[in-house]
């Protein structure tokens, strides 16, 4: 299936910096660097984060596809640099091109990273080439191409939030998550409305860090005014909760992902699973609204008209203080795992990259469903189908 909305990144975590391109992005979508920057600071805040974050201050810049401000339907390039590539070891260690120094290799391997299975795959006697590209560090990349698709579903309606909702054993209520005060959420250090959460979360990802350990947990994505329409049944790769799935399970170190009560339905009886389709009345006058949002806003791979729920379940990060036991690359001995340095937990930066990972599988499905090469012309193509959602006997 041929994207419409196309994006790749590049980039190593201490290279010269992380390059993004999009190609799809219609014309006449307001876009500055002020507004992708905005979106990596969020990304790099959030409690639990380690000393990297203080070397480095993501700034976008834009290199091409919009003009005055806006997108102007060619491919976008953003660039974000690596401050951290300046400080001298880096440059060695990083440089593109051939050093006369010797190197030092990266050879205790660290069980949960990309470290054993990257090096035997593409051959390497040295763990850094594998651990560069494969670092979290390519996620600032995602959440520059995110904030293009974010910029375009918010010129047709359409908003993506995030919250925390678990880190390691503290847990928010379902009540909680379902009364999500978003503008709260931005405030909070760990991304949660409720302070007393956010308290317990703080102990404990001190608690992990005094342990010398790290912490996993689960981070929710929604996206508010989705229409209906956008994926589709008919073919199992234009499923859009499959396609939401790929995207989540591609973020760094998220080993499960749920839409809506996925994992409560499993257990439910068929007849308390469903979301009923309440009639449409003089009492009622939502069209097609439902009881409840069980499905997560996607039916049979179809978004049917309301917000899509999805959580991403991450791991704790593989790069522990206290180190495990592991293996030489060289020898196969028993040796320790490597320790540089590492963050505690990443859930609430992991929220904003479900925002990202969200908004361009929606963008992409939007333009499938409206295509247009500009955004008046995806506007009025939205418009002319809603007018078309309702009951078949009403003209
Ligand atoms: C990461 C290790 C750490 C994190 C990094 C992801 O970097 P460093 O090796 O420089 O200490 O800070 O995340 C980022 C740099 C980022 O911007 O999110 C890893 O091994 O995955």
């Amino acid at each position: 299936m041929m994207n419409q909305f196309r994006w790749l990144t590049a980039g190593e975590s201490h290279g010269k910096g992380l390059v993004t391109i999009v190609d799809g992005m219609p014309a006449g979508v307001a876009i500055t660097e002020e507004l992708i920057t905005k979106d990596l600071l969020r990304r790099q805040g959030g409690y639990g984060r380690g000393k990297r974050q203080q070397i480095e201050t993501d700034n976008a810049s834009i290199l091409s596809g919009i003009r005055h401000g806006f997108s102007i339907g060619s491919p976008v390039a953003i660039q974000l640099e690596n401050r951290d590539h300046d400080n001298a070891a880096w440059e060695t260690r990083m440089a593109t091109e051939p050093i006369t120094e010797p190197i030092d290799r990266v050879v205790t391997l660290r069980p949960g990273h990309a470290d054993l299975a990257g090096t035997q795959k593409y051959g390497f006697d040295d763990v850094r080439p594998v651990l560069e590209r494969s670092s979290a560090r390519e996620t600032a990349a995602r959440v520059a191409a995110g904030a293009l698709a974010r910029a375009l579903l918010a010129a047709v309606g359409i908003n993506v939030y995030s919250q925390t909702i678990s880190i390691g054993t503290i847990q928010l209520s379902t009540e909680l998550a379902n009364n999500a005060d978003w503008k709260l959420i931005e405030q909070s250090p760990v991304r949660v409305t409720d302070r007393a959460v956010e308290q317990e979360m703080i102990k404990e990802i001190d608690k992990a860090k005094a342990d010398l350990d790290t912490l996993g947990g689960v981070f929710e994505v929604r996206a508010q005014g989705v229409p209906f329409g956008l994926g589709s049944h008919v073919q199992w790769d234009r499923k859009l909760d499959g396609r939401i799935g790929q995207a989540f399970l591609s973020i760094n170190a998220v080993k499960a992902v749920e839409i809506g009560d996925g994992l409560a339905n499993a257990s439910r009886p068929g007849s308390l699973a469903q979301d009923l389709i309440q009639p449409w009345s003089q009492e009622n006058p939502k069209l097609w609204d439902r009881a409840s949002n069980k499905a997560g806003g996607l039916e049979a791979g179809m978004t049917n008209g309301q917000d899509i729920v999805v959580r991403g379940f991450i791991k704790p990060i593989s790069t522990v203080p206290r180190t495990l036991p592991s293996a030489n690359l060289d020898t196969g001995d028993s040796e320790n795992s490597f320790y540089e340095r590492s963050d505690v937990a990443v859930v609430p930066a992991a929220g904003i990259i479900g925002e990202a990972m969200l908004a361009l599988v929606l963008a992409d499905a939007l333009l499938e469903k409206f295509g247009g090469d500009n955004l008046s012309e995806i506007s009025s193509n939205m418009s002319a189908f809603l007018e078309t959602v309702k009951p078949r006997a009403i003209k």
